[in-house]
């Protein structure tokens, strides 16, 4: 074994903090999503802000609206997405793409349908510091092809952002990030190392995995697990079908958040501005008039 292979064995395995089921709620116009983090039971869950698994069919979508204060990262599963915004960016994701975008002071945007049948995904808000919320709002598109991919020993990962065995990914996070996504063959044990002072989640997508304890019960598809602190997590595909997750980790902010819905700041008095701002197009919505 190399140095390397040796170091990565954890010393403080993570451990499950809390799981939720996530149900199917009506979002923007005829989606719907199933939401983990950004609910009532989990307002926040530092850097993070909501986590959405979407799937909307058209004439449905998410028509105009705005972000301001942090970025959002789509995620897609199934069929092809189209965003447009306020300053004449527009571009289509598909299966495998994503896009990252850094909404910073302001972005009014529209995400809707680009082909037949449903189209699914995920969208995780990830809060910015202070220092950053005012940024110009900038876009990362990753196409599934330029996603780093790796497999081993019965265990495939895609790096959306951050490490995993050996690879990087070339997205940039402005709060520092992990996002990964997993798939696991029967029989397939991993042991992933996390920074041990962030923030980590597992999200199911598909099958059923054994998670921090090798004697936990399986958790299935639409849950997600909050994890405690530790320098790695483990989890085992005990069945007899793939298992697909993503694992997120990022650096707690540790700064108050005052969000009113697609607004998040520090302060009320900086919403109660942001939402001026918006009203009257200014201080970088004078875009959101055409
Ligand atoms: C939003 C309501 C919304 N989850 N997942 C209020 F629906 C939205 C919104 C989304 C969204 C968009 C996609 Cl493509 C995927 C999502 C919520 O657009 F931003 C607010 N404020
Ligand atoms: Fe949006």
């Amino acid at each position: 074994m190399s140095k390397a292979e040796i170091s990565s064995v954890l010393r403080e395995p993570r451990f499950v903090v809390k799981k939720f089921q996530t149900r199917i709620q009506a979002e923007g116009v005829g989606a719907v999503v199933r939401r983990s983090i950004g609910r009532f039971e989990l307002r926040h869950f530092d850097p993070f802000l909501v986590l959405d698994e979407f799937s909307v069919t058209a004439p449905g979508g998410f028509p105009d609206h705005p972000h301001t204060g942090f970025e959002t990262v789509t995620y897609m599963l199934q069929g092809a997405m189209t965003h447009e915004d306020f300053a004449g960016h527009k571009g289509t994701i598909r299966t495998g793409d994503l896009q990252w975008m850094t909404a910073g002071r302001g972005i009014v945007h529209s995400e809707m349908p680009a082909s037949q049948g449903t189209q699914k995904g995920l969208q995780l808000w990830i809060n910015l510091s202070s220092k950053h919320k005012m940024i110009e709002p900038r876009y990362q598109e990753l196409l599934s092809k330029d996603v780093a991919e790796v497999a081993k020993d019965g265990i495939k990962v895609r790096v959306i952002a951050g490490e995993a065995l050996g690879t990087k990914s070339a997205i940039y996070t402005r709060t520092p990030i992990m996002y990964l996504d997993f798939t696991l063959k029967p029989g397939a044990h991993l042991q992933q190392p996390i920074p041990s002072l962030w923030n980590s989640f597992i999200y199911v997508l598909e099958g059923e995995g054994i998670f921090c304890k090798q004697e936990s019960s399986p958790t299935k598809a639409h849950y997600i697990l909050l994890l405690g602190f530790g320098d790695g997590v483990e989890a085992w595909n005990k069945s007899s079908k793939l298992l697909r997750f993503i694992l997120v980790g990022g650096e707690p902010i540790g700064e108050p958040v005052v969000q009113y819905g697609p607004f998040v700041m520090n302060t009320q008095e900086e919403i109660d501005q942001t939402i001026d701002d918006y009203e009257y197009c200014i201080n970088g919505f004078e875009n959101a008039k055409h």
